[in-house]
């Protein structure tokens, strides 16, 4: 088969979303926006697009209309194509009255959609991940090794092995054994052979990073049986003896996006000199929405480590460690350290901003305020004068302005934030 159908990508774009609440109070998790202009989705979608793979599902819990909307502007390709990008929601149906009961449950509830099309190999990924990866190399290991299952694996050290699935392989890189996200007093039992390069740094152990090549029929047979909800629970350890499951070590750059404050310091880290995570890479190009925005501009600011997306209008004093994302407004004497401002949807008039000037509630962020550890969410109208300074002398708590998760503050999508207002 060409290279080019040989595979279909399956986007498992979330379930309930609640480690990125108050992100996805609103909006379906592959729809929240990321490192200023991007979506989560755009970052899966991407890599396969880098990778040759072009057609693409999006399996998401519930729909929104943000993210129907950012796909069908985004990723058009030639009617004389074959390649798409469906979003696919939880849908009731006469016989099926449930949402996604896990990861396995989604890919079964839309297999019907799937076997229309020719493929040898389904690739699926999860949405909630930074990195950048040739998927074809992946799937060419896994041919090359005759394989049923591949899973992409990375050493990862023990304070982070209770959060994965860590596996054994054989010197044929075959899997012997996999438990799903082992308790910490079980880790002695899990450790790998790892380079002399991960032994120092500590990554003993083999994770699944939850992206898996399934041979077609496999995944039909699996499917079939009705019983299982999850591949990292139950779809993936039942297999191993079974079929032949291969890992494939990944040496780059991979981090976890699904909580706020892995969200908060992937995001951040872009503003390192050379971030790990890197959106300046012709060969690996993010791919976003073309909005058509004016260039920034910006008038008595001390930018020291700050990423600035298009169409900003920003007069603040000082940004620093921080990334400010499309068409955000900024006022004089503002100062914004360690934060994500998203920015926001559409700009307002001038009379509206006077209006809004009056009731000291312009959309973006006022004059003489002081921001830091917070995420600001999309639209919001922060006053003059309001101070937020996150951090672990706050806990955690939650009400309709903002909520606060391991010391940062994220600030509600269309928050109006009056003038003066501490946290
Ligand atoms: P987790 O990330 O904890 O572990 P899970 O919560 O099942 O697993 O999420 C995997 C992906 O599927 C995420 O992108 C998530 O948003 C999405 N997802 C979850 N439930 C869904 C649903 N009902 N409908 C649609 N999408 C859904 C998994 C594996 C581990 C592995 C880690 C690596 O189970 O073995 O180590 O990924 O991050
Ligand atoms: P999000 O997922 O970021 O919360 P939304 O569902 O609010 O996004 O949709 C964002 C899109 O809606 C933007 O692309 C923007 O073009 C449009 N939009 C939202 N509000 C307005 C508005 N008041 N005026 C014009 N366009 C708007």
């Amino acid at each position: 088969m060409k290279k080019k159908t040989r595979t279909l990508a399956i986007v498992l774009g979330g379930g309930q979303g609640t480690r990125l609440n108050p992100l996805t109070e609103t909006r379906s998790k592959p729809a929240v926006p990321i490192a200023g202009k991007y979506r989560l989705v755009d970052i899966p979608i991407s890599n396969c697009i880098n990778s040759d793979i072009n057609r693409i599902f999006v399996l998401t819990q519930f729909n929104s209309a943000s993210l129907n909307q950012h796909i069908k502007n985004t990723y058009t390709f030639s009617f004389f194509d074959d390649s798409f990008v469906d979003v696919l929601a939880a849908e009731q149906t006469p016989d099926n009255k449930n949402w996604f009961q896990g990861t396995a449950d989604a890919v079964r509830q839309c297999m019907q959609h799937f076997v229309n099309y020719d493929f040898e190999y389904a690739l699926i990924l999860s949405g909630d991940q930074l990195y950048q990866m040739d998927f074809n190399a992946l799937i060419d290991a896994h041919e090359a090794a005759g394989a049923d299952i591949t899973l992409a694996t990375l050493p990862v050290n023990a304070k982070d092995a209770p959060d994965f699935g860590i596996l054994k392989a054989n010197s044929e890189n075959i899997v012997t054994e996999f438990i799903e996200k082992p308790a910490t007093e079980l880790l002695p039992d899990w450790i790998s052979p790892v380079s002399e390069e991960m032994q120092n740094e500590g990554k003993l152990y083999l994770a699944s990073m939850g992206i898996y090549v399934f041979n077609r029929d496999l995944l039909i047979e699996l499917m079939n049986v009705k019983d299982t909800k999850d591949f990292g629970k139950e779809i993936i350890p039942q297999s191993i003896g079974r079929n032949k499951v291969i890992s494939y070590q990944y040496e780059g750059y991979w981090t976890d996006i699904g909580s706020i404050d892995s969200f908060y310091e992937a995001t951040l880290e872009l503003t390192d000199d050379i971030p790990k995570f890197n959106l300046f890479d012709n060969s690996n190009v993010i791919y976003t929405r073309p909005r058509l925005l004016p260039p920034s501009k910006i008038s008595g600011t001390i930018l020291y480590k700050a990423v600035i997306s298009d169409g900003c209008i920003i007069q603040a004093s000082k940004i620093e460690h921080s990334v400010i994302g499309i068409r955000s407004r900024i006022g004089k004497d503002t100062t914004i350290v360690s934060s994500y401002v998203m920015g926001n949807d559409y700009y307002q008039n001038l009379e509206e901003i006077d209006q809004d000037h009056n009731d000291g509630k312009v959309m973006g962020i006022g004059e003489r305020c002081y921001i830091s550890t917070c995420i600001v969410d999309k639209n919001c109208h922060i006053g003059n004068d309001v101070t937020i300074k996150g951090g672990s002398h706050l806990p955690d708590s939650n009400n309709n302005l903002y909520t606060v998760k391991e010391g940062i503050v994220v600030i509600k999508k269309g928050a109006i934030i009056p003038n003066g207002f501490v946290i």
